[in-house]
């Protein structure tokens, strides 16, 4: 009888102390680190690395819950030539995410960058006028979204539609279509995959005020109309050569009271040159805050990294003298900022 109490009380008792998952053991990588904090962890990935590399696959794939093509999925690099689709390289991508239960990120819809040159020559010598540029830019959506509806977990429907002084970015859209256009991406995009997440996405968000009160316009301004807008994405590009945006968390707080969810999209932390074990502290540091913000705030579900290695990095062809901004080294060897980033813990 006794023996019998005892046994109940434990049983009791261990249903009323529920356990968190994998409680205890520290994370041996980001994908167990992902699954404990229940936050999507990401990077971006290089195609042609991802087709040639063994080991870069390899990590890619033992350390990542979500990927985003870094080029792949960018107009110029699906219809260079007006109407002829090559789909290889966005299709690689979605292959990996499927065959290694990782959830995709779309990037990016409506860009000013990377056009194709029919595009941009056909606006530029008038070739092509207001409202073919708008149905072209609808073609694009439907297209792209459509193909891949049901596969792509959340879109970068616009990005960096914010110039660095707070106003609406000057680009084709803009000076063509007018600001209408923005709310009209995201409606083609859920008319073309209405189950993926539409995100408005950017750099310097982080901190950058003119920035972030201008894009929590747009968003004001979107829900009111009931444009289907569901998220925010940070992308994350610091240097340590510039003071950690302290107030990053209370930036995302403002977004994500406004319903949206929130996603860190790019994240990576470039340093002057050479490396020393200070700065890779530093860059450790920044890291390490960058997803804990995610992680403190329960909307942010996904912190993705622009590359995870120094191998394939779009910072030292970008800034002059600066680099090793990943969390591994070209040799694919976990640098302090990676072991940082496992020791995140839960809100
Ligand atoms: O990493 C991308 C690099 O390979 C391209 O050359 C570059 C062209 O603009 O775009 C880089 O990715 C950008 C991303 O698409 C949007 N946010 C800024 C990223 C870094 O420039």
């Amino acid at each position: 009888m006794k023996r019998l109490l005892l046994g109940l009380v434990t049983i009791v008792l261990a249903l009323a102390i529920p356990l968190p998952a994998h409680a205890g053991k520290a994370p041996d990588n980001l994908r167990e680190l992902s699954h404990k904090l229940g936050v999507w962890i990401g990077s971006a990935v290089d195609v042609t690395a991802l087709a040639g590399e063994a080991d870069y696959r390899t990590v890619l794939n033992r350390e990542f819950t979500h990927i985003t093509g870094e080029n792949a999925m960018k107009w110029e690099s699906i219809e260079a030539e007006r109407g002829v689709y090559t789909w290889e390289a966005a299709d690689a991508v979605v292959r990996n995410a499927q065959r290694n239960r990782q959830k995709v990120r779309g990037h990016t819809l409506v860009w000013h960058n990377q056009l194709p040159t029919w595009l941009t020559e056909g606006v530029a010598d008038g070739s092509i006028d207001a409202k073919e540029l708008r149905k072209i830019l609808r073609d694009h959506i439907m297209t792209e979204a459509g193909r891949y509806r049901g596969k792509i977990r959340a879109w970068d429907v616009v990005n960096e539609v914010v110039d660095d002084d707070g106003n609406l970015r000057q680009t084709i859209w803009l000076t063509h279509l007018g600001p209408g256009y923005i709310a009209d991406a995201f409606r083609w995009a859920h008319q073309a995959d209405p189950h993926a997440k539409l995100y408005i996405n950017d750099y310097n968000l982080e901190w950058d005020t003119d920035k972030i009160n201008t894009t929590l316009n747009i968003v004001k301004d979107l829900k009111a109309k009931r444009v289907p807008i569901d998220g925010i994405g940070f992308q994350g590009h610091l240097g340590i050569q510039y003071d950690y945006p302290a107030d990053f968390p209370n930036v995302m707080r403002q977004f994500t009271d406004l319903g949206l969810e929130a996603a860190i999209t790019e994240a990576d932390v470039r340093m002057v040159l050479p490396v020393t074990p200070e700065k890779l502290a530093t860059q450790a540091d920044y890291y390490k805050r960058m997803l804990s913000t995610c992680v403190a705030d329960r909307r942010c579900v996904e912190f993705t990294v622009w590359g995870y290695t120094d191998r394939h990095s779009w910072v030292p062809g970008w800034f002059d003298g600066e680099g090793a901004a990943c969390i591994m080294d070209e040799n694919l060897n976990p640098k302090p900022a990676y072991n940082a980033l496992l020791s995140v813990r839960k809100r």
